[in-house]
C-alpha cells in the first residue's frame, strides 16, 4: 500500500502513558468499544475532580436525539477549574501553567498554577461584580495573551458560559455572534500585535456591538494604543481587578451544563453556536490530550493555533491544564521576523511536544530547510498536525527535516463539534503512515457509509460518519436544537454525519479526503461557501455568484468565485477589489477569495438549481470530466465557463 513508520524506539522508550504499545492501544480500543459506557464513565471519575462523582454514563443516543439531546454522566457536579487549577495547587504550585511568547521574539511571561489560580479569580469576581451570573454569555474577542485563558477559565469559574470570537472576523460577524448569543459583556483588549501590525481590537468590538444591549465591556491593555472609549459601559481591566481578592469560590455546575459555545461555519449562511459540556467536554479533552501527545510532567507542550478555534480551547487550554501540563502561548505569526520564529522557540524554550497545521508547515517548508537547521531541535519528541489533511510530501518534510526522524507525527482528525481528537496514532504506539489519521481512538467507533448509508464493510470509502456518543461531543446548537438534528442526525438515522468523506485501507487506517458538504477549509480554517456567497452578494454590481474550492499549494483549499455582473457593469480589477472589501468587512480579514471568474451565467438545471458539482470539476482543473450535462437548462454556459477557467 504505502510505506509505514514504525515506531522510533527512542521514544518509546520512557513511555509512561496509559497506552504505551500498539498491543495496548488494540487491547484498550476492544474494551472500550465492548462497553463505552463503562469505559468513559471509569476515565470521567479518574481524571476529573468531582464535587459529586457521576454514576451514570451516557443517557439516550443519536435516534433519540430530536427529543432530547444524550447526556453523559448526568447526575455528576463539578466546576470545570478544580479540576484545571485547584487540584494542582498543592502538588505543582510552583510549576509554569502558561509559558507565553510574545510577538517580538523573546518578549515572554510565565503564569505558575498558584499565580494563574489567583488571576483567574479575580477576573472571576471582577465578572460578578458586573452582574454576570451562572448561565449566562459572555463574550471574549481578544488576542492570544495569557489573559484571553484567565477570562475563559474566570467564565467556567462563576458558571458563565464563554464564547470565544477569533480576532480575525469583523465587525458585522462579531455583532451576529453577540446578538444570537444574547451576551451581555465583552471582554476584549486594545489592541493585538501581530507581526508589524495592529489588530484594532476594541475598536472593532465598538463597532460591531453599536447599538446592542451590551452592557460592560472590559478591556485589557495589551499595546497601549488609542482606542474608543463608550463612559459608563467600558471599564480597564487593571483597574478593576488589580483591586479584586484572589479568593472565589467556584460555583457548581452539572456535567451537563454549558461550558462554552463556538460558533463554526455550516453550509448555510448562518454560523452555529456549537454547545459544549462540563463534564463529558472535561474528560474528553484531558483523556485525548494525555493519549495522543503522550505527555510528560517536564514537557513544555506546544500548540500553536489560535484559542479563537476549538483547537486552542482543547489542546491549549482545557486539555493541558486539566493534565497539569506547562501549556505554551503564542501571540505573533509563524513568519514574523521570518519563517524560523517556530524552531527559534522550540530552542529557546526546549518545547517537547509541538501542534500546528497542514498549512504551516507547507508554507514554512517553502522557505527552505535552512531556517529549521539553524536552530537546535532536539527537545522535540511528538509533532502533531490538525485542521486539514496534511499532503504526504509534507508529513514527510514535518518528519524528516523538522523531526530528525526521531518524533512521531500524529496527524490528529476532529472538528468542532467533537470537542477533542477522534482519529489520531497515539504517540509513541501507533505506526503511522504519511497521509493517515490513522485509526480511532478508544471509545470512538466510527464507520463508513455509502449514499444510501449502507455500512461499508473491510477496505472501502465513504462518508465518514460515527455510529456511538462519546463524551466530548457537542450535544446541541445554541437556540436551534432542530438545527443541530437537522446537520448531524438526519442524513443517516442514528448516525453522526461528521461532513467528511474518508478511505480505509486494508489495515483499518483512515485518509481523511476533505468535505462533502458545502463547508471549505481554508489554512485549516472552516467557511461556508453560502457564507462567502451573501457577502459577495452585498456588491451592488453583483447580480449572480457561486463559490467554491480549489486545490491550493500552501493553503490546501483556495476560493473560487463565479461571478454574474448585472448588465451595464464590467469585470475589472476594481469590481475584485471591491468584492474583496465586502468579504472582509462582512465575515473578517483572515477571508478572501483568490481567484475570481466572471461568467455571463451559472450552469443550472430546469428547475434552477445552481450545478455546483460542474463549477467544482471546472476550479479543480477538470473540466473534461464533467459527465452528464442533459439537465441543464442551457448547456451553452457550461462551454464559456470552461474556457475562462482560472486554473
Ligand atoms: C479541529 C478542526 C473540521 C474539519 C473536518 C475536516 C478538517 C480537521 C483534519 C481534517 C483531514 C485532519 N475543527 N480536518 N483535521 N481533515 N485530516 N487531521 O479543524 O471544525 O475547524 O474543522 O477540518 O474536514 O471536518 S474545524
Amino acid at each position: 500500500m504505502s510505506e509505514t513508520y514504525a515506531v522510533p524506539t527512542r521514544v518509546t522508550q520512557g513511555s509512561r502513558g496509559p497506552i504505551p504499545s500498539a498491543e495496548a492501544y488494540r487491547e484498550t480500543w476492544l474494551r472500550a468499544a465492548a462497553n463505552p459506557d463503562r469505559f468513559w464513565l471509569q476515565i470521567a471519575r479518574e481524571r476529573v475532580v468531582w464535587r459529586t462523582a457521576p454514576t451514570i454514563g451516557l443517557e439516550g443516543g443519536y435516534r433519540e436525539v430530536r427529543e432530547r439531546p444524550f447526556t453523559w454522566f448526568a447526575d455528576g457536579t463539578l466546576n470545570v477549574t478544580e479540576t484545571c487549577l485547584d487540584q494542582h495547587l498543592a502538588t505543582r504550585g510552583d510549576k509554569t501553567a502558561i509559558l507565553w511568547e510574545g510577538d517580538r521574539p523573546g518578549e515572554t511571561r510565565t503564569l505558575t498554577y498558584l499565580q494563574l489560580h489567583a488571576e483567574v479569580n479575580r477576573l472571576a469576581n471582577t465578572l460578578v461584580s458586573l452582574g454576570v451570573r451562572p448561565d449566562d454569555r459572555v463574550i471574549l474577542y481578544m488576542g492570544m495573551v495569557p489573559e484571553l485563558a484567565v477570562a475563559m477559565l474566570a467564565c467556567a469559574r462563576v458558571g458563565a458560559i464563554h464564547s470565544i470570537v477569533f480576532g480575525g472576523f469583523s465587525a458585522e460577524a462579531l455583532r451576529d455572534r453577540v446578538l444570537d448569543s444574547g451576551a451581555r459583556v465583552v471582554l476584549t483588549q486594545d489592541e493585538g500585535p501581530r507581526g508589524t501590525k495592529r489588530v484594532p481590537l476594541k475598536a472593532t468590538v465598538d463597532a460591531g456591538i453599536e447599538g446592542l444591549d451590551v452592557e460592560r465591556v472590559l478591556v485589557y491593555r495589551r499595546t497601549g494604543g488609542e482606542v474608543p472609549w463608550v463612559a459608563g459601559r467600558d471599564l480597564w481591566w487593571h483597574e478593576q481587578v488589580s483591586s479584586a481578592s484572589p479568593e472565589f469560590t467556584a460555583v457548581e455546575r452539572g456535567a451537563e451544563d454549558p461550558l462554552f459555545i463556538l460558533y463554526t461555519s455550516g453550509s448555510t449562511g448562518k454560523p452555529k453556536g456549537v454547545v459544549h459540556t462540563s463534564g463529558g467536554y472535561l474528560t474528553y479533552a484531558s483523556y485525548t490530550h494525555q493519549v495522543v501527545f503522550d505527555v510528560r510532567e517536564d514537557d513544555v507542550y506546544a500548540c500553536v493555533a489560535d484559542i479563537g478555534w476549538i483547537t486552542g480551547h482543547t489542546y491549549i487550554v482545557y486539555g493541558p491544564l486539566a493534565n497539569g501540563a506547562t501549556t505554551f502561548m503564542f501571540e505573533s505569526v509563524p513568519t514574523y521576523p521570518d519563517a524560523g520564529r517556530y524552531w527559534d522557540m522550540v530552542e529557546r524554550h526546549g518545547i517537547s511536544v509541538f501542534y500546528t497545521a497542514p498549512t504551516a508547515i507547507r508554507a514554512i517548508a517553502a522557505h527552505g530547510d535552512d531556517l529549521v537547521k539553524r536552530y537546535d531541535r532536539s527537545s522535540l519528541r511528538v509533532l502533531g498536525t490538525v485542521g486539514e489533511p496534511i499532503n504526504p510530501d509534507a508529513w514527510r518534510w514535518y518528519y524528516e527535516v523538522v523531526g530528525e526522524g526521531r518524533c512521531t507525527i500524529v496527524d490528529t482528525w476532529w472538528q468542532t463539534e467533537t470537542g477533542g481528537i477522534l482519529i489520531a496514532p497515539l504517540a509513541p504506539a501507533t505506526p503511522t503512515k504519511p497521509g493517515s489519521a490513522t485509526l480511532p481512538l478508544p471509545g470512538i467507533l466510527p464507520a463508513l457509509v455509502n449514499q444510501e448509508g449502507e455500512l461499508q464493510v473491510g477496505p472501502s470509502s465513504g462518508y465518514l460518519v460515527i455510529t456511538h456518543p462519546w463524551p466530548g461531543q457537542a450535544r446541541t446548537v445554541f437556540g436551534d436544537h432542530e438545527r443541530y438534528v437537522s446537520t448531524y442526525f438526519s442524513n443517516y438515522e442514528g448516525l453522526y454525519f461528521t461532513g467528511d468523506g474518508a478511505r480505509r485501507d486494508g489495515d483499518g487506517y483512515y485518509w481523511i479526503t476533505g468535505r462533502v458538504d458545502d463547508v471549505l477549509n481554508i489554512s485549516g480554517h472552516r467557511l461556508g461557501t453560502a457564507e462567502l456567497e451573501s457577502a459577495l452578494l452585498t456588491v451592488d454590481s453583483v447580480a449572480e455568484v457561486a463559490v467554491v474550492g480549489y486545490p491550493h499549494q500552501v493553503k490546501g483549499q483556495g476560493v473560487y468565485a463565479y461571478v454574474v455582473l448585472q448588465p451595464g457593469f464590467e469585470a475589472s480589477a476594481l469590481v475584485e477589489e471591491a468584492l474583496n472589501g465586502a468579504v472582509r468587512s462582512i465575515i473578517g480579514p483572515f477571508a478572501r477569495v483568490d481567484l475570481f471568474q466572471f461568467v455571463p451565467g451559472l450552469p443550472k438545471t430546469r428547475s434552477g438549481k445552481v450545478m455546483r458539482r460542474i463549477l467544482r470539476k471546472v476550479a479543480e482543473g477538470e473540466a473534461e470530466a464533467l459527465g452528464d450535462l442533459s439537465t441543464l437548462a442551457d448547456p451553452s454556459v457550461v462551454e464559456v465557463i470552461k474556457c475562462g477557467a482560472k486554473v
